[in-house]
């Protein structure tokens, strides 16, 4: 199958030009001024934008959280990825502490395979060190699993320093990379203990518990801790101005460091936990929100290119799911939904405002996260020989973000009202049309991505 894209505005990272895109099978087979294909299908793309579909790189779906499993699963949440502009995610494949990789690995297999509408790959996470753990890293990486994360908090999940230590040293020895969660787990518990005390239960504890220096001491400590081992890493969720200044003074030590955020620091407020009626339940993350000042620095970050990627932590709940911490705001699962709005408020909120140019949109979006986590070549850009994974943007019109107008799995949206500049009007996988104007034309369409290493290079 042909399909000839003309006179799009292809926006790419490096640039963006007006021309015809021609599509054969999968691929993207030829870019030029005017291309001639008698036998393509022709889709008009005057005054479109078109995107190379945007990865993203950090979603929990079928995530078991705090005595319940995430309202998402593949299904669910790889249409909403895809009604969202995301042809790819990659999301976080979680054995148990005591558990295998390669039971997690197989584990999230079984939750994704042939139920995934978009692309997929799987990083891995190390929540348990040991010389099985440590053997088994190469069979991960064979398997196309080339980027692992660590948590710094959560019992569950955490490991310690010289854990955290010794396995960046491995990772590199291996090419792989790590993203952290990075918050202080020891404070963060003394100030919970402290707010229970107090008899201070709602949602409006949440930030308190979780201030933005907790972050930031975290933050710190994994950044000497890969200085001492000599690799980069990658800083999953930053939120805060004081994070960033812990990523300005390792790299003015000379330390690369890969900063990733997420629309949901970008965009709404710590003040919403103090909302009545325990609204504020909606928004418990963790990382939790932050102040307009944050907010401000990770804009700046973003068109400064301090940060290099915007992925959105997608880790959805209901409302029901909320209310398990109607009494005790630590009961609250914590997430919020984003692969369904992200494409649309970075454009609306970043591009429309003039924030970050529409290059940059494409690179925070698409081509780091590509070569990040050893994609590029297949995905991340509009080339020649890449996969024909497309978006196109009408940069005119307005609406709003409404729930009841999504498909994701959740009855409430973080971002209900928020107005938003132009539409995604058609999204591609691989050379087939999957979205048209919000109504999804394919289920199951999306393959497993066995990842390369990653291009540590930029
Ligand atoms: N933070 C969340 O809020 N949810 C899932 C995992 C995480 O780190
Ligand atoms: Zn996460």
């Amino acid at each position: 199958m042909k399909t000839l894209f003309r006179n799009a505005c292809v926006v790419n990272a490096d640039g963006a030009r007006t021309c015809d895109v021609l599509v054969c099978g999968e691929k993207i087979k030829l870019i030029d001024e005017h291309i001639e294909s008698p036998d393509a299908e022709v889709v008009d793309c005057g005054g479109l934008l078109m995107f190379p579909g945007a990865i993203d790189a950090h979603t929990h779906f079928d995530l078991d959280v705090a005595g319940t499993t995430t309202a998402d699963d593949f299904a669910s949440g790889s249409r909403a990825a895809l009604r969202g502009g995301a042809t790819t995610v990659i999301d976080f494949a979680c054995p148990n502490k005591g558990e295998s990789l390669r039971h997690g690995l197989e584990l999230w297999h079984e939750k994704a395979d042939g139920r995934t509408a978009c692309d997929y790959g799987f990083h891995m996470t190390i929540d348990d060190w040991n010389d099985s753990i440590r053997a088994e890293l190469p069979e991960m990486i064979a398997r196309g699993v080339t980027s692992f994360k660590m948590y710094l908090t959560y019992p569950a999940m955490m490991i310690g320093d010289q854990a955290v230590f010794e396995a960046l040293r491995e990772l590199k020895s291996l090419g792989a990379v790590a993203g952290v969660h990075c918050e202080n787990a020891g404070v963060i518990d003394a100030l919970i203990a402290a707010r229970k005390a107090a008899g201070a239960l709602s949602p409006a504890s949440h930030p308190l518990c979780r201030p933005d220096l907790t972050e930031a001491e975290a933050v710190g400590r994994l950044l000497k801790l890969a200085a001492l081992a000599d690799t980069p890493v990658v800083a999953v969720h930053t939120t805060c101005a004081a994070a960033m200044r812990e990523v300005e003074a390792a790299r003015a030590r000379g330390q690369k460091v890969y900063v990733e955020t997420c629309p949901q620091y970008l965009l709404l407020e710590d003040r919403y936990y103090g909302l009545p009626d325990f609204e504020g339940a909606r928004y418990v993350c963790a990382p939790p929100l932050r102040k307009p000042k944050d907010q401000a620095r990770l804009w700046r970050g973003l068109a400064a290119g301090e940060i290099q990627t915007v992925n959105t932590d997608h880790c959805s709940f209901t409302l029901a799911q909320k209310a398990m911490g109607r009494e005790d705001f630590t009961k609250i699962p914590g997430g919020v939904p984003g692969v369904e709005t992200r494409f649309e408020l970075l454009y609306t909120y970043g591009v429309a405002a003039g924030r970050i140019t529409k290059e940059k949109l494409a690179e925070v979006l698409s081509a780091n996260n590509a070569r990040l986590y050893g994609l590029w070549g297949r995905k991340g850009a509009i080339r020649e020989g890449f996969d024909a994974d497309l978006v196109l943007y009408d940069p005119r019109g307005e609406h709003a973000i409404h729930a009841a107008e999504l498909i994701a799995n959740v009855d409430y949206n973080p971002y209900e009202g928020f107005p938003i500049n132009g539409s995604i009007r058609q999204v591609w996988l691989r050379g087939r049309k999957t979205v048209e104007n919000g109504k999804l034309l394919e289920e199951n369409g999306g393959q497993y991505l066995p990842r390369a290493l990653p291009d540590l290079s930029f």
